[in-house]
């Protein structure tokens, strides 16, 4: 079976803390919708999955999951180093380019270009990459596979009244400490956070957001000729545009882990006190994206100055764009690594068992630092453990929610990142994952689960070495 005749199918969901049995049932579930042919402990080439599988790092939830595909009459297309852009392979295809990809590294460069193409009516995707197969031009020819949200279940809907008790994830991983040293800053590191957009007039968000200062907003004009119109706070690749409006909600609260104001008078505070957080909607308002949107979203963050990229979604079939799109995006990638309870080691997890330097994957933990029982691992693909159980944080209307996934794990590790690049701005990437890595408090749970051994420590991270 041909990666075109593969059935995309992804989805997201929204969790609720749930009880040991409750879990398992999901666990269960996630493996079975996940496609999975055979067992796991079959070796690795008989335990390809059967289904392209994206979604958000909530825990999944049975029955919710909606069939997908792929961009029909899409293509993403790398061509050969030197081979430029190559007219003889669209006028052979026909068709139009939809999206060249300019990267400001140097890595998409050293290969041939990327390029979102349109094909012709009546050319299916699968022929496309059968006649591009063992054409010497191309790198590889890819499906621009459909990345779909579902929003599930949702957490706890009370506010408690006492916001300090709800943050247990802050007080487990020394932020108060951490907090001697830095709060964050707004001059400090733009952290582009790939997810649902956000809700940029929360009062505990709207003072944290990156500003593209060339930008006027609401005049649908692009005032600085980058290309996108009213990008103001972000962008919105599928639209073009600065639109963030956040109507799931997970992208507003992954982001006030990261940075909700802090010390001012309401709501909660982020990890970051003071925070530049760039959203970038890779999602839609119907909860859809694809390999294009996410390689679109990448390439702003690039072009915008992006440090630290936090992901709080992925899948579990490979696409050489969506690689090539991390590895031409210079900033530190931090990504969930998935909620199905599996060995990332064994079936691996994208994005965040790409093998790059500048790639950290997170697994979730609970408040007694036991990796959660939804959460993937992997003693070789995964790093640490961050809170993901019942994590409290901002939500679209000005309001707050709890929240349970590995999804919420991730924005922890992006946030503490964010305090080691404001208080060390010249650390590198090496420099900044030894100290998440090396930091660490170690957990008997969590050995042999995730390569570092334990659970996120921000102050650890931030102390003078
Ligand atoms: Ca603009
Ligand atoms: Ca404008
Ligand atoms: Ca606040």
């Amino acid at each position: 079976m041909g990666a075109a005749q593969r059935v995309a199918r992804l989805q997201m969901s929204v969790a609720t803390p749930q009880s040991p049995a409750v879990n398992l049932k999901f666990t269960l579930a996630g493996i079975f919708d996940a496609g999975l042919m055979v067992n796991p402990w079959l070796a690795p080439s008989f335990r390809r999955p059967l289904e392209r599988r994206i979604s958000i790092m909530n825990i999944p939830q049975p029955g919710r999951h909606s069939r997908r595909d792929y961009r029909p009459g899409e293509l993403l297309v790398r061509l050969q180093p030197g081979a430029g852009f190559s007219a003889d392979v669209l006028d052979q295809l026909g068709g139009e380019v939809l999206h060249r990809f300019e990267f400001p590294t140097a890595n998409l460069m050293k290969g041939g270009e990327m390029l979102h193409l349109q094909l012709p009516k009546g050319t299916t995707t699968a022929e496309a990459m059968a006649a591009l197969e063992h054409d010497p031009r191309v790198t590889y020819a890819a499906p621009n596979d459909i990345i779909h949200v579902d929003q599930g279940l949702a957490g706890k809907t009370s506010v408690p009244n006492d916001l300090d008790k709800k943050l247990w994830g802050l007080q487990a991983i020394q932020s108060p400490a951490a907090w001697e040293t830095t709060r964050g800053s707004r001059n400090g590191p733009v952290i582009a956070v790939l997810d649902t957009g956000c809700d940029v007039n929360h009062p505990d968000l709207r003072d944290n957001l990156w500003t593209n200062p060339k930008e006027i907003p609401g005049n649908g004009l692009d005032d600085d000729g980058n290309g996108v119109v009213d990008d103001v706070h972000g962008f919105f690749p599928k639209e073009n545009n600065g639109n963030l409006t956040d109507k799931l909600g997970h992208g507003s609260h992954t982001a006030g882990t990261i940075g909700a104001v802090g010390n001012n008078g309401q709501g909660i505070t982020g990890i970051n006190w003071e925070a530049q957080i760039m959203p970038i909607k890779i999602f839609d308002s119907q909860g859809q994206t694809d390999v294009a949107l996410i390689a679109r979203g990448l390439e702003y963050a690039a072009r915008h100055g992006a440090r630290i990229t936090s992901n709080s979604w992925g899948g579990t079939e490979p696409n050489p764009a969506l690689e090539d799109a991390f590895k031409s995006c210079p900033a530190l990638h931090i990504a969930a690594c998935g909620n199905s309870g599996l060995d990332t080691d064994i079936v691996p997890h994208y994005p965040s068992s790409i093998p790059l330097a500048n790639m950290i994957s997170v697994a979730a933990s609970d408040r007694r630092d036991r990796l959660a029982s939804f959460s993937n691992f992997g003693a070789e693909s995964v790093d640490l453990a961050a809170p993901g159980v019942d994590i409290y944080s901002t939500f679209p209307k000005g309001r707050y929610k709890t929240q349970s996934g590995t999804s919420m794990a991730c924005p922890h590790v992006s946030g503490v990142a964010a305090l080691i690049a404001t208080a060390y701005p010249e650390a590198s990437h090496e420099e900044i994952r030894s100290r998440l890595l090396e930091g660490v408090d170690l957990s008997p749970s969590l050995r042999g689960k995730v390569a570092s051994g334990g659970r996120l420590n921000a102050a650890k991270a931030l102390a003078p070495r």
